[in-house]
């Protein structure tokens, strides 16, 4: 019997996975735990898809909707993906065989803006939910739950649930009690109030989750870690991104429009975010915070430098390495750390009010500075939209960050017109490649159209758009944002008909 569980009607309910995995039926709503491979059940769905396979064999149907906070790992969308038992996912999602089974039409797929998750929910027309499967650190005396790794919906999970299965994760840190900051002072219209969160630092909820005794079935105890893809370190293109970005900072701190201390800082995962991060460590600016959705591995390296002061979050998205090193040091890192849900996270009033500086990754640009953050080709779904949209629109500096190419140079990241927009260009402050950044702030879209195609794009494809805009300058039926839509997206459909951009 795990000593994490420290209430005895919860003892009670101990079972194995898969006997807790026999609670959800076919046809369910299942409210999963989750952000970005950090914190997600890891027992109960890989036994829940051995059930759904065997299901299958026998020729019976048996397919769930599944709600998480963000990405999980292979042991939950994974598993399930491969089971096909997945009839409708939502809000974000990055495991490949899932994103393959959406992309061929074989599951229903929801890609939401991550703050609006929780009020949707509470909303109601997203439909009712049967059970809450949540990681957890342990079961505190009182009943409440210590959260794990990532507290995104977990909160509205077991609020709006009929039956809840935790799993307690003995692998997860006890040290992360204390981290979370759980608010619920959250309404719908129109009861809702100002959040009272001014400042990074600020602690405004419960370090716990409330949980309503009655409606736990179940309780399975794992050691399992988190599994997120391992961190490969910065290569050229992205050190060079981060060197234009850092220099556009130091620009902006000279001028007067950014503190020494810069603002909040928002920064998507992968290999620029890291590079910024990584970056930032051997910058000048000193005594920074970071308001964002995720801590990944380059923000462990600044808050080892004492750059750093506070990362507040929903979650962690860290490498294998960075995981294990996270754990080790969790009495260092627990005093500047503040995991909150992912409504707060990503709220639109606090991150204007804090004046986040929004960093983002892109699939594509246009000349305009409209951007692609989701759709390859205008329909196969890459990841979702996930927090950029929260971010983009409500930071204070909003910028977005890409190489200049894609697939060894056969695609243009910068391309004439995008073929499905996330980010209209009013949302779009600053656009940054290897090749130079673009300032976009106060110009019309024809002076942007001039900057990005000269600062960002790659000199291979710099001629064709500047072919494709002096055309459109002559032939467009207007000229505010000239364009000529039967062309604008002949450049995807070359890609599609030859396998290259390339002329
Ligand atoms: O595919 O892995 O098959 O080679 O997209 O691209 O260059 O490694 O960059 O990891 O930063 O991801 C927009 C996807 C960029 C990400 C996106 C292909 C490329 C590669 C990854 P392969 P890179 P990144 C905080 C904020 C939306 C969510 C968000 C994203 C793969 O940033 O999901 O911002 N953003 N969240 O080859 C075809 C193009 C392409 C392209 C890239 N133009 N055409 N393929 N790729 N550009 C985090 C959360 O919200 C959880």
């Amino acid at each position: 019997m795990s000593d994490r569980i420290a209430h005895p009607h919860y003892r009670g309910l101990v079972m194995s996975a898969e006997e807790a995995a026999t609670k959800i039926q076919h046809g369910m709503t299942v409210g999963m735990s989750g952000f970005t491979g950090s914190g997600y059940p890891k027992a109960v769905p890989t036994a829940l898809a051995a059930h759904i396979e065997a299901e299958h064999a026998a020729g019976r149907p048996m397919k769930i909707k599944v709600w998480t906070g963000a990405s999980t790992g292979p042991e939950l969308d994974g598993v399930l993906a491969k089971a096909n038992g997945i009839e409708m996912r939502l809000p974000f999602n990055t495991d490949p065989t899932a994103r393959d089974r959406i992309n061929k039409g074989e599951m229903d797929y929801l890609d939401m803006h991550l703050g609006q998750v929780a009020p949707m929910a509470w909303q109601g027309f997203l439909g009712e939910m049967d059970v809450a499967v949540v990681e957890v650190v342990g079961i505190r005396a009182d009943g409440s739950l210590i959260p794990s790794s990532s507290v995104g919906n977990n909160k509205t999970w077991l609020d709006r649930a009929k039956a809840i299965i935790l799993e307690v994760n003995e692998w997860q840190s006890e040290l992360l009690e204390g981290v979370h900051d759980v608010y619920y002072g959250t309404a719908l219209p129109p009861n809702r109030v100002p959040i009272p969160l001014t400042r990074v630092t600020d602690r405004i909820g419960e370090p716990g989750l409330r949980c309503d005794m009655s409606k736990v079935v179940a309780v399975v105890v794992t050691d399992t870690p988190d599994r997120n893809a391992p961190f490969s370190p910065p290569d050229d293109t992205a050190r060079a991104i981060a060197d234009h970005l850092l220099e556009f900072l130091g620009h902006e701190v000279k001028k007067g429009r950014l503190p020494e201390t810069l603002l909040p800082l928002q920064s998507g995962v992968g290999n620029v975010a890291n590079a910024v991060m990584t970056g930032l460590v051997d910058g000048p600016f000193h005594n920074m915070t970071a308001y964002s959705e995720v801590i990944q591995d380059g923000m462990l390296d600044l808050l080892d430098s004492g750059r750093l002061l506070m990362a507040s979050a929903t979650a962690f998205s860290l490498s294998p390495e960075a995981a294990e090193r996270a754990n080790d040091r969790m009495s260092f890192y627990r005093e500047k750390m503040i995991l909150r849900p992912q409504e707060i996270s990503n709220h639109p009033e606090v991150i204007r009010r804090l004046g986040c500086i929004a960093m983002n990754g892109l699939i594509e640009a246009d000349i305009y500075g409209n951007i692609n953050s989701t759709c390859v080709m205008g329909s196969r779904m890459q990841n979702g939209i996930g927090g950029s949209g929260d971010f983009a629109r409500n930071a204070y500096i909003s910028i977005f960050m890409t190489p200049s190419t894609a697939k060894n140079g056969a695609i243009s990241a910068i391309v004439p017109q995008v073929s499905h927009v996330d980010h209209i260009m009013q949302d779009v402050a600053v656009i940054v490649t290897e090749q130079g950044l673009a300032d976009l702030r106060g110009l019309s879209p024809k002076k942007r159209a001039d900057l990005i195609i000269n600062n960002c794009s790659h000199p291979y494809y710099r001629d064709g758009l500047k072919d494709y805009y002096n055309r459109a300058l002559k032939g467009s039926y207007g000229l505010h944002a000239p364009s000529l839509p039967g062309e604008a997206l002949s450049w995807h459909q070359r890609f599609i008909d030859t396998g290259t951009m390339k002329f």
